[in-house]
C-alpha cells in the first residue's frame, strides 16, 4: 500500500448500497484502502463511530450566472461553493448559459473566467442551451459533449431562455446521437404569459400570486409534453425541480410505460409552500422560485416520489438574489410586481441537513437513499461516478463525517452565502456535518470554514450513464 497521507479511523461508511465500520486510507487526495487497522497516517482523524457519507453533489445550482440587469447573483463560486463545503457538499454544477445570439463556446468561456481561482470545492458546468443554432447543433455542442459538457438544460418557458418544441426536438435529437443527458425546465410559457396579464390587469401584482400564475396544470402539461417530445427521439431526460403530484404522475406514467424519465425534486418542494410566498409585506418575495411551492398535499406526494424511486436526484436549485437589494428580489430598489421578482431562493449549504433531518431522521427515506440522491446519482447521472458520489477506493477523499447529536436552528447568519435570507430561518435539524473533506483536505471543521479559493478543480464529465452502453438505433429519419 502507499503511504497514507491520511487514515480517517472509525468510521461508520455508508453508501448508496452498503453499511460498513472501517478506517478509510487516503492517498493524493484519493481513497487507496477501506479496511481494518490501516497503518498510521501523517494525519490521523478519529471518526469516533459517526456516520461517514461521500460528499455531496449538488447536481443544479446557480452561481454567477450573468442576469439581465439590474438583477445580480449575490453568489459567485467562492461565496458559493463555501457555503456548499459548509453543509457537506463538496461538487457542484451550476449552469454555463448561452444567451440567445451568443455561442455556446463563448459562454463557456466566459464562465471559467467567473469560476478561476474561487472555487474551494470541485465543480463541473452544465451548459444551458438557449439558441440551438444550426452551428451550435452541428459544431459548438458536440464539441463541447466530447470536451466534457455532457449534460444541458432546456427551458419551456421564460423568454429569453425558451425554446420551441422544434427546437427542443432537435437538441434532444443531438443530445440522443451524441450521448448527453438533457434538463427540462417544464413550465407551459403561454399559459403562464397569459395568467400572469390577467392577474396584472386585476390589481394582482403582490409576490403571492406568481404561485397563481403558474398553477399544477402549468407544469402537468408541459412536463408531459417534455416527455412526449423524448419518446419521439427516443432519448433519457430528466425533468428538473418537480414541485408535485400533478407533474409526478406523468413522470411515473412515463416511467410505467418504460421511458427513460428521470427525475429531480428540491428542498423547497418539501419545506414551503405557496402560502410562503404571501408572507407580511414583500417579505413573500423571498420564496418566489419556479415552479413555485404548492401545497401539503404536494409535499407529501413529493415525499411518496423520493421513497418510491420516482425521483433520482434531490439538488438545491440554489438562486441566490438577496432581499434588501435592488440587484435581488427588491429590484430597482422597489417592492416590484411578481413578474419582475428574480426567481430563486438559496439553499446549497441547507439542502443536506434539512433532506437528512426531514427524511433520514423522521423515517421517510432511509440513509441509502438519501446518500443516493443526493451525491451518487447526481454523479452518475452526470458522467462523474465513481469518481465522485460513493466511497470506493479510488473514489477522490470527497468525506462527510456527519454529527447526529448536533441540534440546530437555521438562521442566516450562521450560514455562509452571500445572501442576505434563508426561507428556512427557523426551521429546526438534527444533523449538521462535523467536518467535510474535498479530496482529502478539510474545508469545514467543527463549525469553521478551512476551505481555499482556487482548491477546487474543474471536472470534465463523461457520458451520463443512462447513454452508456445504450445502443442507439438508427431512427427512421436517419
Ligand atoms: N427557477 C429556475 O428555473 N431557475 C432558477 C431559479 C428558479 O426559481
Ligand atoms: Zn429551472
Ligand atoms: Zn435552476
Amino acid at each position: 500500500m502507499s503511504t497514507l497521507d491520511l487514515v480517517i479511523r472509525r468510521a461508520h461508511v455508508v453508501t448508496a448500497t452498503d453499511d460498513t465500520r472501517c478506517d478509510i486510507g487516503v492517498a493524493g487526495g484519493r481513497i487507496v484502502a477501506l479496511g481494518e487497522s490501516l497503518p498510521r497516517a501523517a494525519r490521523e482523524i478519529d471518526a469516533g463511530g459517526r456516520l461517514v457519507l461521500p460528499g455531496g453533489v449538488d447536481g443544479h445550482c446557480h452561481l454567477d450566472q450573468p442576469m439581465p440587469a439590474p438583477m445580480k447573483m449575490a453568489d459567485d463560486f467562492a461565496s458559493g461553493t463555501r457555503s456548499a463545503a459548509c453543509g457537506g457538499t463538496t461538487t457542484v454544477i451550476p449552469f454555463a448559459a448561452q444567451a440567445k445570439g451568443e455561442s455556446l463556446a463563448a459562454a463557456v468561456a466566459d464562465y471559467h473566467r467567473r469560476a478561476e481561482g474561487k472555487a474551494c470545492i470541485d465543480y463541473a458546468f452544465h451548459l444551458i442551451v438557449s439558441d440551438p443554432t444550426p452551428t451550435v447543433l452541428a459544431e459548438e455542442l458536440p464539441r463541447l459533449i466530447r470536451d466534457g459538457y455532457t449534460s444541458f438544460k432546456i427551458y419551456m418557458t421564460y423568454d429569453d431562455l425558451k425554446l420551441s418544441d422544434r427546437e427542443i426536438l432537435e437538441v434532444m435529437d443531438l443530445a440522443r446521437r451524441e450521448g448527453a443527458m438533457v434538463m427540462v425546465h417544464a413550465e407551459n410559457s403561454d399559459a403562464i404569459a397569459w395568467l400572469t396579464e390577467k392577474l396584472l390587469a386585476a390589481g394582482r401584482s403582490a409576490p403571492a400570486y406568481h404561485a397563481a400564475a403558474r398553477p399544477a396544470p402549468v407544469e402537468r402539461e408541459a412536463t408531459h409534453r417534455a416527455i412526449t417530445l423524448a419518446e419521439l427521439v427516443d432519448v433519457p431526460i430528466l425533468i428538473v425541480h418537480v414541485s408535485g403530484g400533478e407533474a409526478i404522475e406523468q413522470i411515473r406514467w412515463a416511467q410505467g410505460r418504460g421511458l427513460n424519465i428521470y427525475a429531480e425534486t428540491c428542498p423547497q418542494y418539501l419545506m414551503l409552500t405557496a402560502e410562503h410566498l404571501g408572507g407580511p409585506g414583500f417579505h413573500g418575495a423571498k420564496c418566489v422560485c419556479s415552479p413555485p411551492p404548492r401545497d401539503k398535499a404536494s409535499q407529501r406526494q413529493v415525499w411518496e416520489g423520493l421513497a418510491n424511486g420516482t425521483f433520482h436526484v434531490v439538488s438545491s436549485d440554489h438562486a441566490p438574489f438577496r432581499y434588501d437589494d435592488p440587484q435581488g428580489k427588491r429590484l430597482g430598489g422597489k417592492e416590484v410586481a411578481f413578474p419582475h421578482i428574480p426567481n430563486g431562493i438559496p439553499g446549497l449549504e441547507t439542502r443536506l441537513p434539512v433532506l437528512f433531518s426531514e427524511g433520514v431522521v423522521k423515517g421517510r427515506i432511509d440513509l441509502h437513499r438519501f446518500v443516493a440522491l443526493t451525491a451518487t446519482n447526481p454523479a452518475r447521472l452526470y458522467g462523474l461516478y465513481p469518481r465522485k458520489g460513493t466511497i470506493a477506493v479510488g473514489s477522490d477523499a470527497d468525506l462527510v463525517v456527519w454529527d447526529e447529536t448536533r441540534h440546530a436552528v437555521i438562521r442566516n447568519d450562521l450560514l455562509h452565502h452571500a445572501v442576505d435570507y434563508t426561507p428556512y430561518e427557523g426551521i429546526e435539524v438534527t444533523v449538521w456535518p462535523a467536518l467535510t473533506l474535498s479530496r482529502g483536505a478539510v474545508v469545514w471543521e467543527d463549525g469553521t470554514f478551512r476551505g481555499t479559493a482556487g482548491s477546487g478543480r474543474f471536472l470534465t464529465c463523461g457520458l451520463p450513464e443512462p447513454a452508456r452502453g445504450r445502443r442507439v438505433a438508427a431512427r427512421i429519419w436517419e
